[in-house]
């Protein structure tokens, strides 16, 4: 089915009137080659430990089974950073500073800016996804719920994208990347990605950022294996998004999810375990699975507060103010640029 923006393109081209998008939408699509992502996912699988990149979870089935993990009992993240948020958002906003441009790396369905949205006032949102028609949807309907904002939506792979589109105004930046996201890369490369939105960000600029933190191995492994077996179907469902982008010929019954807490790596693994021998054909190449074998899909960081202080002064950030809820289950923390004091004059320098 054409999307949304597609069909306003199609009309704009034929020279039709036709306008079905909110005025105060705009869509850039930055999204990466077919070709290139058959390349990463074919060098991740010819590895010894073979591994696909998490971000191929997010076909549109894929992020529709992610929002239906945010809503388990046993997933307390986003239940979690939502309290966090709706609980401190005067201060939050506060530390951003009026009239900014506020980036959500990751975006997903939008739901959590919306509990910042009242505080803060925004001149502008850009949502920022790799899952093109899950963003659109989503994006369109915040444009159309808050038609005072600007909402500017980028298709994007967030981590190799160097520069924000044009056309955004010329206010301060703040990023907002909650949700434990960064914890989806092992921490060199989180420095690597927090020094790189450090290059979107003027002086006043800064990170709003949501923080999984350590804990019990017992409430951890139960937010990735919960009982109706969610978590398993958007494990497996990376190999349908794979089948789909490249030719490959994934049979799913023939993998098994295996999620556990890595506790000497602080960090969530999860696998796709072979449950037999087996060739998988991709194109004209063929890649063998032993049983057993196992392909790493994701891993998912948990942090103390020094651990992840240490993470973000690597890449040059101080924390300016941390939030967390009552059991410590997460924490959300306003990032500055070294040696910035953290006050706002509201324009870019
Ligand atoms: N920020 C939302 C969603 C988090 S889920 C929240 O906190 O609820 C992670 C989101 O990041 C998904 O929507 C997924 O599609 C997106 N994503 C993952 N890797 C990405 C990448 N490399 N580039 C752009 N988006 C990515
Ligand atoms: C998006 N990301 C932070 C989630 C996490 O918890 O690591 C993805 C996820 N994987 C399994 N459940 C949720």
């Amino acid at each position: 089915m054409r999307s949304r923006v597609q069909r306003q393109l199609e009309a704009e081209r034929e020279g039709l009137p036709e306008n079905t998008l909110p005025a105060n939408f705009v869509f850039t699509d930055l999204h990466p080659r077919a070709r290139d992502k058959r390349a990463e996912i074919l060098e991740g699988l010819t590895q010894e430990q073979k591994f696909i990149d998490p971000k191929y979870f997010y076909d549109a089935r894929g992020s529709a089974l992610f929002e239906q993990i945010t809503g388990l009992p046993e997933y307390y993240p986003t239940r979690t950073e939502r309290h966090i948020l709706q609980r401190n958002a005067r201060a939050m906003a506060a530390d951003c500073g009026p009239d900014c441009v506020l980036v959500e790396p990751g975006s997903g369905s939008s739901e959590k800016v919306r509990l910042l949205l009242g505080a803060l006032e925004p001149a502008a949102y850009v949502p920022m996804d790799i899952s093109a028609d899950f963003l659109e949807r989503s994006a369109i309907q915040l444009a159309e719920e808050y038609p005072w904002l600007c909402v500017h939506a980028v298709c994007a792979d967030f981590a190799s994208l160097d520069n924000l589109p044009p056309g955004l105004p010329a206010n301060h930046y703040v990023i907002f990347y909650p949700g434990s996201t960064l914890g989806n890369m092992c921490p060199a490369d989180a420095v690597e990605f927090l020094r790189r939105l450090g290059r979107w960000l003027d002086r006043d600029g800064g990170i709003l950022i949501g923080i999984d933190l350590h804990k019990s191995t017992r409430i951890l492994e139960a937010a990735y294996n919960d009982a109706q077996g969610i978590t398993a179907q958007f494990n497996l469902n990376i190999l349908n998004h794979v089948n789909k982008l490249t030719d490959a010929n994934f049979d799913l019954n023939c993998f098994g999810h295996h999620a556990f807490y890595n506790e000497a790596k602080q960090r969530i693994e999860m696998h796709l375990v072979s449950k037999r021998d087996q060739t998988v054909k991709m194109g004209d190449i063929r890649i063998r699975f032993s049983r057993g074998e196992t392909i790493h899909t994701e891993n998912s960081y948990k942090y103390t507060r020094e651990s992840f202080r240490k993470v973000a002064a690597s890449a040059g950030f101080e924390i300016h103010s941390s939030w967390c809820d009552d059991q410590r289950l997460f924490s959300v923390h306003y990032l500055g640029l070294r040696g910035n004091s953290g006050k706002k004059d509201g324009k870019r320098s």
